[in-house]
């Protein structure tokens, strides 16, 4: 590891495998660091070590350390390497930034709560052990359902997700990217989103004859193939 590696880490969150990176978030910021050529050390965090984030003044991940400055949060995050590494811009000025706020929060709170209820039956065996109960007790507090019933039939959860996809599928049909003809900060949000379904599922909400799939695919593929060397669930 060289010295900017050493002095800039992500802290993001993994499973029992620690090649599990399963935080939709994280890979926000991994895709963002990589896209301004910014090199990092992976620093592999569990959710329950709440302490060794403590300086993030929060309790989630993903959190950059980058020489003393520590940001908590993937937007934060993102907004931080905009301001401080202008090269390599990851929104197209003011409007860049608002869509891709507008596309965070579309991921955060209307297609994140559908798809959590169609993968969390095969994501919580890859949640480390040390975790477990935290994550369990968290769920039932805050969708007042254990792990194993919110799991317990995934399919309309499913239906509904692929409901939601159709507008983003429409509109990769016709454009390469969300930034255009190259990927920007709303493309990444929601690749993190996908890389996420990908880790902890075995079934993709798309066939191979879609626009999502070749969007995906080519994002699987940016940065020397940085998300596909994440191994699938399949090989975890
Ligand atoms: N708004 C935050 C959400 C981050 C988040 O919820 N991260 C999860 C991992 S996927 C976490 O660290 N959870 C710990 C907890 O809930 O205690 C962001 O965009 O970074």
């Amino acid at each position: 590891m060289n010295t900017t590696e050493q002095k800039r880490r992500l802290f993001e969150v993994v499973g029992e495998n620690p090649r599990a990176h399963l935080s939709p978030y994280c890979w926000r910021s991994r895709m963002a660091l990589a896209h301004k050529r910014l090199k990092f050390a992976s620093t592999p965090w569990h959710i329950t070590e709440k302490q060794r984030i403590a300086r993030s003044d929060g309790v989630t991940a993903p959190v950059l350390v980058d020489g003393g400055t520590w940001v908590r949060d993937s937007w934060q995050i993102a907004c931080y390497l905009e301001e401080t590494y202008p090269d390599y811009p990851l929104f197209d000025g003011a409007a860049g930034k608002a869509k891709a706020l507008f596309v965070n929060k579309w991921a955060d709170n209307a297609l994140h709560p559908l798809i959590f209820p169609a993968v969390i039956a095969e994501q919580f065996p890859l949640t480390a052990q040390c975790d477990k109960a935290y994550y369990e007790e968290r769920t039932k507090r805050k969708f007042k359902q254990s792990v194993e019933e919110i799991g317990a039939d995934p399919e309309p959860a499913r239906a509904a997700v692929l409901k939601a996809l159709g507008p983003l599928e429409s509109t990769l049909a016709n454009v390469s990217f969300l930034g255009g003809g190259a990927p920007d900060y709303a493309d990444y949000i929601l690749f993190g989103t996908f890389q996420w379904v990908r880790v902890v599922s075995h079934r993709p909400f798309w066939s191979s004859d879609s626009a999502l799939h070749r969007w995906f695919e080519a994002l699987l593929d940016a940065f020397e193939g940085m998300g596909r060397a994440q191994p699938p669930r399949n090989e975890l």
